[in-house]
């Protein structure tokens, strides 16, 4: 049996020794299986000493800790650099998509014109008559459509000034073809040879190799997704470990600076049939409450950072302006958090941090060959390559007819931060950390039935200053699982 503190304060006492209270609340955070080793070493060093008490300042010296002056110089300067609330600009119907899409072909163009090949685009009308034989030239568009018949394979681009539809008889370029997404922003080359206009290659905006921005000091951020509080499916007890945590004499926690919070951080109501079946407090009003509740445990150092999915309230279509605040002026009155919208880019100390939900990335797995659930990352990086967070009109996302294409990924980022799946993971693109920060929602008998298994209750805690990845795992199931079998 590991021992706790009380043990530790008793076995100290049985040899006169005193704990100082200050000594007595950082023991109070070390890790039961040190309890013991830790104990017992200290109360020999005073022994041989000859002293009676141990004090905080050597407990921390033996534990390893830094002193905490360190701490208090550690930055947390957190902007937000862009968001979409309250500059939602609706078209109507059919006219407010037109000026989408032109949008996002102009915003695309634009990006990708820093390529030297760029520079003579040309418009697809008229295109084909303008490439002479044995010569090639650059055309640019949304992609229409992909026709795959018997060995036959065409893509069809749209700009403003029309649509071009062309052949591809390479097979790694008919590969290449197959994975692009609908409506998503591309450049080609075109070529004549002797029996007409076919297509060359395809080039994609792409996020830039780069090299990440970092922050000066030691800080660290928790990123976390998808709470799901007031679903009974919701895991609190886990969700409040890590919140402890935070104030644990831990040389981590002490460090964290922002907590950034992606989306779906209450269940809602009415997000899908029966749904109230798996709801333990029916109201939005009365989640987000209990939200304010465990937030309020969060040391008042730390800023946070929320922004919401398909199941928080507000408008569902992306962009998402951030919850109203009619639902929730607790959250928006208070110092040490931030609202924002979906998508939104905030700066930690420096360091640029895309956050969007994932909603499209149930679109892009259905259609894309290759990708899957299991590696949400993957579907980051497409998304990353196609510079564009939810290209897909028509799928499962909803999408606003917005004037300004919102989700067009204008600026390379140092970090990408998803959710939505409900699968953990991290990756790395171009410069680009990737991290899908999983779920506090155990699985739910709906996504059972759609085969969805999440690996929730895992905190992805980064530090700003190098980047790396410190997982944390407070899942008590998946611990149970890794122990060995218990005897009877
Ligand atoms: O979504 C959690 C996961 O469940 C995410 O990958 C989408 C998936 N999901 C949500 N609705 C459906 C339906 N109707 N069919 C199949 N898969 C679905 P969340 O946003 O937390 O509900
Ligand atoms: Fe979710
Ligand atoms: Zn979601």
């Amino acid at each position: 049996m590991s021992w706790n503190y009380k043990d530790a304060l008793r076995y100290a006492l049985s040899r006169n020794i005193q704990i100082s209270p200050g000594a007595f609340e950082i023991l109070k955070s070390v890790p039961p299986n040190m309890l013991e080793d830790t104990t017992k070493k200290l109360v020999q060093t005073n022994k041989v000493e000859r002293r009676t008490l141990i004090t905080a300042g050597e407990l921390k010296k033996y534990l390893g800790f830094e002193d905490d002056d360190t701490n208090n110089n550690i930055e947390s300067e957190l902007r937000v650099l862009s968001d979409p609330t309250g500059h939602t600009m609706t078209g109507e119907g059919v006219d407010g998509y037109g000026s989408l899409f032109v949008s996002r072909y102009e915003k695309l163009k634009e990006i990708i014109s820093a390529r030297p090949e760029a520079k003579g685009i040309k418009s697809l009308v008229g295109a084909t008559r303008q490439v002479k034989e044995d010569d090639e030239l650059y055309v640019a568009g949304l992609v229409d459509e992909r026709q795959v018949s018997a060995n036959r394979v065409k893509l069809r681009l749209e700009d403003p000034t029309g649509t071009l539809s062309v052949p591809v008889f390479n097979e790694q370029l008919q590969e290449d073809v197959s994975c692009l997404m609908q409506d998503q922003f591309v450049m080609v080359k075109l070529r004549r040879g002797k029996s007409g206009v076919f297509l060359k290659e395809v080039i994609q905006p792409d996020t830039s190799s780069h090299v990440p921005n970092k922050s000066k000091t030691e800080a660290f951020a928790a990123l976390l997704s998808d709470l799901h509080v007031g679903s009974k499916y919701f895991m609190e007890e886990e969700f409040m470990e890590f919140v402890d945590w935070l104030s644990a004499y831990d040389n981590v926690a002490k460090k964290i600076r922002f907590i950034l919070l992606c989306g779906d951080v209450i269940d809602g109501v009415g997000i899908y049939k029966d749904q109230d079946k798996e709801l333990l407090l029916t109201t939005v009003e009365e989640q987000l409450d209990r939200l304010e509740e465990l937030l309020d445990k969060i040391p008042n150092h730390i800023k946070i950072v929320i922004a919401p999915g398909n199941h928080d309230p507000g408008r569902r279509a992306l962009p998402q302006p951030a919850i109203p605040e009619k639902y929730c002026p607790g959250l928006w009155n208070r110092d040490n958090i931030t609202m924002v919208g979906n998508p939104a880019v905030v700066s930690l100390n420096g360091v640029r941090v895309l956050m969007f939900h994932g909603q499209s990335i149930d679109d892009v797995v259905r259609v894309t060959p290759g990708l899957s659930y299991d590696a949400p990352v993957d579907v980051m990086k497409h998304l990353l390559k196609a510079r564009h967070l939810s290209p897909i009109y028509g799928g499962r996302t909803p999408i606003a007819p917005e004037t300004e294409d919102w989700m067009v990924i204008e600026n390379d980022v140092d970090i990408f931060h998803s959710g939505h799946v409900h699968r953990w993971a991290v990756g790395m693109y171009r410069g680009t950390l990737l991290v899908n920060s999983g779920a506090w929602q155990r699985q739910t008998p709906f996504q059972m039935s759609v085969g969805i298994v999440p690996n929730p209750g895992i905190a992805t805690i980064i530090n700003l200053k190098d980047l790396k990845v410190h997982e944390k795992n407070f899942n008590m199931d998946f611990e149970e699982e890794e122990e060995e079998p218990q005897g009877n």
